[in-house]
């Protein structure tokens, strides 16, 4: 009788927070939100015309996989970096050089959600070097070059599934870390059982990739079998707590279905804290099992210009058994999301979403706890630390649904409060909340410039709204989703300026724009070109018949493609155009379609040679052009090919510079 009313009583919680969701966000448009806006807000978000931004904003596309890079304080859209994803645009995914980057052990995944970027960092600061992003429903890992602005990288995650907790990087890049939002059975024995089985049969998998300092390529260096629960988020320690990682999980209750109700049953979740350093000498010492799996690696090349996937078949394994002293779990109110560590590494600041304070827990006071053994039980082989013992505090009625936290260089927290529509800025070391503002409407992440390195940057905070109702021209039922940018320089906050996003933004980070600016690749050096089809300049020019296969070894400059008149092409046929742009000058791409080609059009950037496949389906004359307006002779940049019928006998030929070969 006494567990049912109590479980009652949680059930109208949930059903009141659920209530007050869909009130704040139908009719209770706060006030402030227009009358917030300062005067002077124009004036800090203007980027004058020719002048460049501060930061670069490196946004989650959500559930369109992609990763838009927008320029603060302008809000102004730089660039969309197709990652996990297929991209009509520029070929990317289409390709023949790009195809195989989405290639993972299911096959081809041309598409992901896609939510933590996270930076390369050196001694806890931002080095300038790559992006991570996590995939969550077919897990991988992405890598994007930061002097290209592309994916070069993509590492699949097996034995995981909703890879969420993910891409949260280490303090000198060591590792990158990933794990499983939905515990499953893992890859290594079979999955067949009921889901009714899921307390034995189900379990969590952590994944830590480790990052070769000088290349970036990454390598999936060992998993930890954990409980069956739902891991959420992670963050690395910094500082005095570099050497361990901690995560938050929900559903401790392993519930397998309805979890809106029966994975809120427990009045605490829990904190996962890794001793990663540990397990290295656990691993040094010969422990871990290695397991059957199958995973991809895919590399992209850019001295080819293509990318390559490999497929592997097993890694090492640690069980809870080898790991007593490198996992802990702490209590955590209540069904935890957010979890983010100070600049010092002492604060460890974690966010339940049906929580009514933010508890901080003191890196020193695990560390004595543990060593005191204030273990208040434990929980399928892993100690739980009392919750007083690693406690430092709890900020007392923040808000409500408490989401994710960033912090600035004064020592201040920013929280974002889903429920409550707000950011909640609150002191590290007192606890006490400093000031609030609303956000329009439902934030889910944000980010203050530099907030999730031991050296914060600070003065601005972009929230990331998952709700934009009527704060732009309505578009249709589907509207862009909301980032606004916030002033934190002053006591107060200040709204500044929104802006459309694309996708559903998740995290972002941001870094100051002089630390790349300058040391972007403007174009590929032609001589360094080793694409195996490649047409370094007209001479190279050519088509070759390989029994079903055409090859055309296709040069563009402007304002001429070369051949440009193509005939002896068959029904059956597969034909490859390679097309090298052999400009060497930056910002002069040029495209290729051709007329009925089933898969993209191709944006080929200088000194680069990417190929589109054809198979002509009908006989006649086909045109072709370069879809990129490049020079004031831009139509004229064109060509014809002759498609004729199986067995016909038009003998292969093309033309270069009114002369034909082959004829
Ligand atoms: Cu959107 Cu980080 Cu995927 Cu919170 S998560 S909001
Ligand atoms: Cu090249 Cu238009």
């Amino acid at each position: 009788m006494q567990m049912k009313t109590q479980r009652n009583e949680k059930q109208l919680l949930i059903t009141l927070i659920m209530l007050i969701t869909i009130i704040g966000l139908s009719s209770c448009r706060p006030k402030s939100a227009t009358s917030a806006f300062s005067e002077d807000a124009a004036v800090k978000t203007y980027v004058a015309p020719g002048n460049y931004d501060e930061f670069y904003n490196f946004v989650s596309g959500g559930f369109s996989g992609q990763l838009a890079i927008y320029g603060l304080p302008s809000g102004r859209l730089l660039k969309v970096i197709p990652v996990f994803s297929v991209n009509a645009e520029n070929g990317w995914g289409f390709s023949e050089e790009t195809k195989p980057m989405l290639n993972t052990s299911f096959g081809e995944v041309p598409w992901d959600d896609s939510h933590h970027p996270n930076l390369s960092m050196t001694n806890g600061e931002y080095d300038g070097r790559w992006v991570f992003i996590n995939a969550n429903n077919t897990p991988r890992i992405a890598r994007i070059d930061l002097k290209t602005f592309k994916t070069v990288e993509m590492l699949e995650l097996p034995n995981s599934a909703g890879n969420h907790p993910s891409a949260f990087v280490t303090e000198n890049t060591e590792y990158i870390v990933a794990g499983t939002r939905f515990s499953i059975p893992p890859d290594y024995v079979d999955g067949d059982v009921p889901i009714t089985s899921y307390k034995e049969n189900f379990k969590g998998h952590i994944s830590f990739i480790s990052v070769d300092p000088v290349t970036g390529e990454m390598k999936l260096s060992f998993q930890l079998a954990v409980p069956g629960f739902n891991y959420d988020l992670s963050h690395p320690g910094k500082g005095k707590s570099h050497g361990w990682f901690f995560f938050t999980c929900y559903n401790s209750e392993q519930a397998h279905t309805h979890l809106e109700v029966n994975a809120s049953q427990n009045d605490k979740d829990f904190v996962l804290a890794v001793n990663w350093k540990k397990i290295e000498e656990h691993l040094r010492a010969g422990k871990g099992e290695k397991v059957k799996c199958r995973y991809a690696h895919n590399m992209y090349d850019e001295k080819t210009h293509t990318a390559t996937s490999k497929i592997f078949e097993e890694t090492t394994v640690l069980n809870v058994e080898d790991l007593k002293d490198c996992l802990y779990y702490i209590p955590c109110p209540k069904s935890p999301h957010g979890i983010d560590v100070d600049p010092s590494g002492e604060y460890i600041v974690a966010s339940g979403k049906l929580a009514t304070v933010i508890p901080v827990f003191s890196f020193d006071k695990i560390q004595k706890a543990i060593e005191e053994k204030s273990f208040e039980g434990e929980t399928e082989g892993i100690n739980i630390i009392n919750y007083e013992a690693a406690l430092y505090g709890e900020v007392q009625n923040p808000g409500l649904g408490a989401l994710h936290t960033e912090f600035d260089e004064k020592g201040n927290a920013y929280t974002s409060f889903f429920v409550s529509s707000e950011i909640v800025k609150w002191n590290v070391k007192d606890l006490q909340v400093l000031d609030r503002i609303p956000s329009t409407y439902s934030i889910g992440h944000l980010s203050v410039m530099g907030g999730d390195t031991k050296k914060p940057y600070g003065k601005y905070l972009v929230a990331y709204n998952k709700i934009t109702k009527d704060r732009f021209l309505p578009t249709g039922p589907e509207l862009a989703q909301c980032a606004q940018l916030i002033d934190i320089s002053g006591d107060k906050m200040k709204l500044l300026l929104d802006f459309p996003t694309i996708g559903e933004p998740h995290y972002a980070v941001a870094l100051p724009a002089d630390m790349i600016k300058d040391k972007q690749i403007q174009f590929y050096n032609l001589a360094e070109n080793k694409h195996p089809y490649v047409a370094r300049s007209q001479k190279e020019a050519k088509v070759v018949r390989e029994g079903n296969v055409v090859r055309v070894y296709m040069t563009a400059i402007r304002s001429h493609m070369a051949p440009d008149n193509i005939e002896g092409i068959m029904l059956g046929d597969t034909v490859y155009f390679h097309l090298t742009n052999i400009e060497q000058e930056w910002d002069i791409p040029h495209g290729f379609a051709v007329k009925g080609n089933t898969n993209a059009e191709l944006l080929v950037m200088p000194g680069e040679t990417q190929t589109l496949k054809w198979v002509p389906s009908r006989t006649g004359i086909f045109s072709f052009y370069c879809t990129d307006f490049c020079s004031a002779l831009h139509q004229e940049m064109q060509g014809y090919a002759r498609v004729s019928a199986k067995g016909s006998n038009v003998p292969l030929s093309y033309t270069l510079d009114d002369k034909t070969t082959g004829k």
